[in-house]
Order: C-alpha cells, then sequence, then structure tokens
C-alpha cells in the first residue's frame, strides 16, 4: 500500500455526501490525476459511500477509502487510509475509535489494506477541527514536533497536513518536509488554482484537491498538470 502511495503527485478527493455528475465524475477520472481518496467530514453512509465507489469503479485509477465513520466501512476499495488526528485534543480521534473499530470489527479487518495518516487538522474553521477539537494554533515548533513524533515514535507511513476548506501556510508545510526521513507528506486544502498546486507541489509529496471540483471543475482538472509539471 505505501508503496502506491508514494508514487502518488496528485489525488482528487471525492466527497460521498456531495452530488456529482457522471460527466464531471468522468473527467475527473480521466484527467491523468493518480487515485480517488473517497472522504468527507459529515453525512457519510454505507450507501452513499457504496454508490460513489461503484461509479468510481469503471475505471482503472486506484480508488482509497480514508476512514471517518465506522458504519460506513465498504469492502472493496484498493486500500484504507485511517487517520489518527495528532493535534486532536478528543483522544477518541486519535486511538478511541480505531479500538472501537478494532474491538467489533476486527475478524473482518483486510489489515494489510489498512494504512495510517498521521494527521495534523490545521484550519480551525472547518469541520474536521471542530469535530476532533484540533488545537490548530501551533507554532512552527509544534507542528513540526508533531510530525516528528507521529514518525519517529509511532512509525506513522505517512503525514497529512489537512488546511481542509483554506490554502494553507506553505512555508510550514515545507518545514515539516524538511524534518521528515521515511513519513510520505500529504498536503490537503484550498487548492483552487495552477498556481495554488504548483506550491503546495513544491513542498509535499502528494497534493490532495478537494473542494474545487464541485465549485469549479475546469480549475480542478487543470491542477493535475500544474502537480504534475512541478519539480
Ligand atoms: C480535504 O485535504 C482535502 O480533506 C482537500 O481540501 O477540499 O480544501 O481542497 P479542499
Amino acid at each position: 500500500m505505501i508503496d502506491m502511495i508514494k508514487q502518488w503527485r496528485h489525488v482528487f478527493k471525492l466527497d460521498q455526501d456531495r452530488e456529482i455528475s457522471d460527466e464531471a465524475l468522468d473527467k475527473v477520472c480521466m484527467s491523468g490525476t493518480d487515485a480517488i481518496i473517497v472522504g468527507g467530514s459529515s453525512g457519510i453512509t454505507y450507501d452513499n459511500t457504496v454508490d460513489l465507489m461503484s461509479r468510481i469503479r469503471r475505471y482503472e485509477l486506484p480508488c482509497v477509502l480514508e476512514v471517518s465513520d465506522l458504519e460506513a466501512v465498504v469492502p472493496g476499495f484498493d486500500g484504507y487510509l485511517i487517520p489518527i488526528v495528532l493535534n486532536a485534543t478528543d483522544s477518541k480521534w486519535m486511538i478511541g475509535q480505531h479500538q472501537q473499530a478494532i474491538e467489533r470489527y476486527g475478524y473482518l479487518i483486510p489489515w494489510d489494506l489498512l494504512i495510517a495518516e498521521g494527521y495534523i487538522v490545521l484550519h480551525a474553521n472547518s469541520t474536521v477541527a471542530r469535530m476532533t477539537g484540533a488545537d490548530t494554533e501551533l507554532t512552527t515548533e509544534a507542528a513540526v514536533a508533531y510530525a516528528q513524533a507521529a514518525e519517529r515514535l509511532l512509525h506513522l507511513p505517512i503525514i497529512y497536513m489537512e488546511y481542509s476548506g483554506t490554502f494553507g501556510d506553505m512555508e510550514l508545510v515545507g518545514d515539516i518536509h524538511r524534518q521528515l526521513d521515511q513519513a510520505h507528506l500529504i498536503y490537503g486544502g484550498g487548492i483552487d488554482s495552477c498556481d495554488r498546486a504548483e506550491q503546495a507541489a513544491q513542498v509535499a509529496d502528494t497534493v490532495v484537491v478537494g473542494n474545487i471540483i464541485y465549485s469549479d471543475l475546469q480549475k480542478a482538472l487543470e491542477t493535475v498538470q500544474a502537480v504534475k509539471q512541478s519539480v
């Protein structure tokens, strides 16, 4: 799993709870992006997850589920991303939900398809920050220390800097990237132009594009080449 993810430069994140036409989905899947992540923070159900997965499955690109709701884990994805919110103040988002899931469904879990992501949530005014009670007011040193704890103590293979809904601090993302030896750095949040996509691609290993798919599909599609051309 991690070897596959390490090759991804650009990824689209599609939200089960938002409408996307077949035509738009076709453009997203044929855009040249490396993969699709299915995931969202609210309104996630088993049915809307199955529905979106089966529509994406008509295409050849990898499709993984970012698990945020225990009731909506659907078999058939190429892999399952399991967020561990490093700066959550509510510990259930660090390990509580995971423990409960294993207790309840342990015998069903395809362990080799799971991969943990150390999330650092940095946009205070986002659903994920509110839900997890994330401490988003971090100094550079504090954020770097979270990333290092995740990589060196917890041996998490992925660090995900989540600015969902706003464009983040590229200097901070770059600082964190420079401190990582092994972990793969994913950036997501507020990418709505080629320029922002390029900036993010310069400091992160993988760039995730979400919201703009639903508000300006053409701009979203252009981010693929912007990321891929960036060195
Ligand atoms: C959300 O990181 C992703 O989980 C992408 O963020 O929706 O702001 O593009 P945007």
